[in-house]
């Protein structure tokens, strides 16, 4: 198990590279180029330009997250063979860099989606909340909302110039179903395995979160049956898993620990967060500490220790405690409460 932690980059995060130094364990960065819209080509030097940055503080910057995939492509257009040869081009550029794993989503038009960036605990904190009943209100409303609460900051899923052209994006998803849109992830994967198998690189689905269908867009990976789908519709261990507790963890009735024990060996990267659930439906992140939620923390990295995993894992979203002025999510603090629980957990099962 290597531990991961994720980092907008030079400027774009309030968090240095210095302070996650500081946290014990951690030599992966997980990176992306934050400026590039989806469909375009990752530049050598671009690329680069990040490595030279990691590298006085040794970390490595072997997980992408993510390299988005175009619309045209979830849609299935004639233009997509264009963006899946970008997509190719830019394996290879990533290849140069010692990159091993590149998470990404086939999430239609948004990515995770919450409905209050801040909602207060009991605890006085803030953290990311879903309330079940805002979903059933405009899309754009919730669009405004997550991009006035962002100030400026870009987020993977929420870039200003897509949620702009909302309209024509629905438009476009219309006439595509679940099984239509199940087909263009198998097109596009079986068109860049050569590839990812010529860079060693290996593709990583985050699953859809929250795991059901939102304004009437239908979302693909949201629990253990459709993963099991997945991972036959393309059977070829460079196509596998960012397994995302959090996201899978919003529905009850998943329990992602025994994912994890059936894949383990098509697991390249595993999403650590907890969650709890209300009765009402909606649900609130928590801290990593198994009791504070209802994903099962405690199993999942059991099932993990057990099962010898190799990959790479990161503290998920976090709460902002201690004042922390951060990006919703992805505060210093409470992820490195996080990575501390869950090598408590690991150093203590090695020891057994
Ligand atoms: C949420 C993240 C996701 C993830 C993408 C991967 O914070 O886990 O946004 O990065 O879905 O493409």
């Amino acid at each position: 198990m290597q531990i991961g932690f994720r980092w907008y980059g030079e400027g774009n995060d309030s968090i240095s590279l210095q302070d996650i130094k500081q946290i014990p364990g951690v030599t992966s960065i997980v990176w992306a180029l934050h400026n590039k819209q989806a469909g375009e080509v990752w530049e050598v030097d671009e690329i680069s330009e990040v490595a030279q940055q990691l590298k006085p503080y040794g970390f490595n910057m072997d997980v992408v997250e993510s390299v988005n995939v175009h619309d045209d492509i979830k849609v299935g257009l004639p233009t997509r063979d264009k963006y899946i040869e970008n997509y190719k081009q830019t394996l290879r550029n990533l290849k140069q860099f010692g990159v091993k794993v590149v998470c990404y989503n086939f999430m239609p038009i948004f990515d995770w989606t919450r409905t209050d960036l801040f909602h207060p605990l009991p605890d006085g904190s803030t953290a990311l909340y879903y309330e079940k009943d805002k979903i059933m209100e405009d899309p754009k409303e919730m669009a405004d909302y997550i991009l006035t609460n962002l100030k400026g900051m870009t987020f993977p899923g929420w870039e200003p110039e897509r949620m702009a052209k909302l309209d024509e994006l629905f438009e476009l998803y219309r006439p595509v179903s679940k099984q239509q849109l199940w087909e263009n992830l198998k097109y596009f994967l079986e068109a860049i395995m050569p590839t990812c198998q010529e860079c060693d690189i290996k593709m990583a689905i985050h699953q859809d979160d929250p795991p059901w269908d939102i304004f009437g867009l239908p979302r693909l990976l949201v629990d253990a049956q459709a993963i099991d789908y997945f991972l036959k519709l393309v059977d070829n261990p460079y196509s596998g898993l960012t397994l995302c507790s959090g996201s899978l963890g919003a529905n009850r009735n998943n329990v992602v620990a025994d994912i994890v024990k059936k894949h383990c060996d098509r697991i390249y990267f595993a999403h650590i967060r907890n969650v709890k659930h209300y009765d009402n439906g909606d649900f609130s992140e928590v801290s990593h500490r198994d009791c504070d939620g209802d994903v099962g923390i405690l199993d999942i990295v059991i099932a993990y220790h057990q099962a010898g995993f190799k990959g790479y894992i990161r503290p998920d979203h976090g709460r902002h405690i201690w004042s922390e002025q951060c990006r919703p999510g992805y505060g210093l603090y409470d992820r490195a409460l996080g990575i501390m629980y869950i090598l408590g957990i690991w150093d203590s099962l090695d020891r057994q």
